[in-house]
């Protein structure tokens, strides 16, 4: 019989660990934009018995016996991926983010091809091309960034940087860009230059999901994305992609990249698939996105510069330096006063990324919580002061108090 004692029983410290984490997340503000906080019902599919189960293969054509009962939670998690996205072919296997996009360059690359993607100071991410990256070491790389005047992507440009480099793949879709990205335009650029596109949606999924930003889907011979940050999932990837491309995905995944899938995560993913079908779920995507809206005009009206002059989607940056901070020093301070956020590089940033002049907030997690446009004055309020003050450990501990103030009237869990 399988030990049946509970966790604080069986592993106090470790107890202890998700108890102050549990606490951390009801009494602070999550502003980190890649982040959210998933339902009960996908918390209880992740914590399965399914994370005893190998499933190597698809369903139907496993290297495993027993696999009839994942069988149907990955067949669920497929078709509710296809249904919600509009695409042709799914692979709900893939452990990340990063994961997916690796299985696409495997899938179209061979090692010393060219792959254009943005760069990260701009916006992009690190499996986009970054030099640490696998994808900066294996491939010939190749990026694009934003305009330095509207700190907007620039498609002519692009434009250019395809056409002298041809790239067999091009790379759409960011971390830190706060614009509606033009993925139709993407694909007239590939198409000019005789390149792939792939647009790695991560950021945006749950907006794509309920029409609240063009989807890239139709446009792209490939789409990634996690699955836990807009979308509200578990921590995960998947890749979407047109039928003709299918075996090579599935092939590059498995038994290319990864083993046996994890099945408690794929069954967890099909269960925010199906979330993300209703008419809450879409509702709460336009919160997220005028939420987002409201903040950076709250921000704006209290002295801050927000790069690019606002947002579109569920994020947006903050140039820090225009009132003489760094990144490092804005995301300490903001810590100390309960609002997680990252430091970020902002376009032609003079710091390195551990530095940074800006930070990247996102309202995907605090709208989950039921905040609205009152709370991001409130939000706002406390963001500001904490930058008009950010060494004085006296007005950080009582914008502390404001801050566990506001998060009580909203909790996250239940009593
Ligand atoms: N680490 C994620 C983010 O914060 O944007 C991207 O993978």
């Amino acid at each position: 019989m399988i030990d049946e004692r509970d966790l604080r029983t069986a592993d106090p410290k470790i107890a202890d660990v998700l108890a102050a984490e549990r606490a951390r997340q009801n009494d602070g503000l999550e502003l980190i934009a890649s982040e959210n906080f998933v339902s009960r019902a996908i918390l209880e599919a992740t914590g399965s018995v399914l994370t005893n189960k190998y499933a190597e293969g698809y369903p139907g054509r496993r290297y495993y016996g027993g696999c009839e009962h994942v069988d149907v939670a990955e067949r669920l998690a497929i078709q509710r991926a296809l249904k919600l996205f509009g695409a042709e072919h799914a692979n709900v296997q893939a452990h990340s983010g990063s994961q997916a996009n690796m299985a696409v360059y495997f899938a179209v690359l061979a090692p010393g091809d060219t792959l254009m993607g943005m760069d990260l100071a701009a916006g992009g991410h690190l499996t986009h091309g970054h030099p640490l990256s696998y994808s900066g070491r294996d491939f010939q790389v190749v990026a694009y960034g934003v305009d330095r005047g509207t700190e907007r992507l620039d498609y002519a440009e692009v434009a250019r940087i395809a056409a002298r480099h041809r790239p067999k793949l091009i790379v759409c879709g960011a971390s830190a860009y706060s614009r509606t990205i033009d993925f139709a335009r993407f694909r007239e650029i590939a198409d000019d230059c005789g390149a792939l596109l792939m647009a790695d949606m991560a950021h945006i999924a749950g907006l794509v999901a309920a029409g609240v930003h063009p989807s890239p889907v139709p446009h792209c011979q490939f789409v990634t994305t996690t699955t836990h940050k807009t979308l509200r999932g578990p921590r995960g990837g998947l890749i979407l992609c047109a039928k003709e491309h299918a075996k090579a995905i599935d092939r590059a995944v498995f038994p290319g990249l990864q083993g046996g899938p994890l099945m408690h995560v794929i069954a967890a993913k099909a269960v925010a698939l199906r979330e993300a079908r209703s008419p809450a779920f879409a509702r709460y995507q336009r919160q997220i996105v005028a939420n987002a809206a409201h903040l950076a005009d709250a921000l704006t009206r209290r002295g801050q510069r927000i790069v690019s002059g606002g947002t579109d989607n569920h994020l947006l940056l903050v140039d820090v330096a225009a009132a003489g901070h760094t990144g490092r020093l804005a995301e300490a301070a903001l810590e100390r006063a309960g609002i997680t956020v990252n430091k970020n590089t902002i376009p032609y940033d003079a710091h390195p990324p551990m530095v940074a002049s800006g930070i990247r907030l996102g309202t995907a997690a605090v709208t989950t919580r039921g905040m609205r446009q009152p709370e991001m004055e409130r939000v706002a309020e406390a963001i500001a002061g904490v930058l008009a003050a950010p060494e004085s450990e006296q007005a950080l501990a009582a914008i502390r108090g404001a801050v566990r103030e506001l998060c009580r009237e909203f909790p996250l869990f239940a009593a």
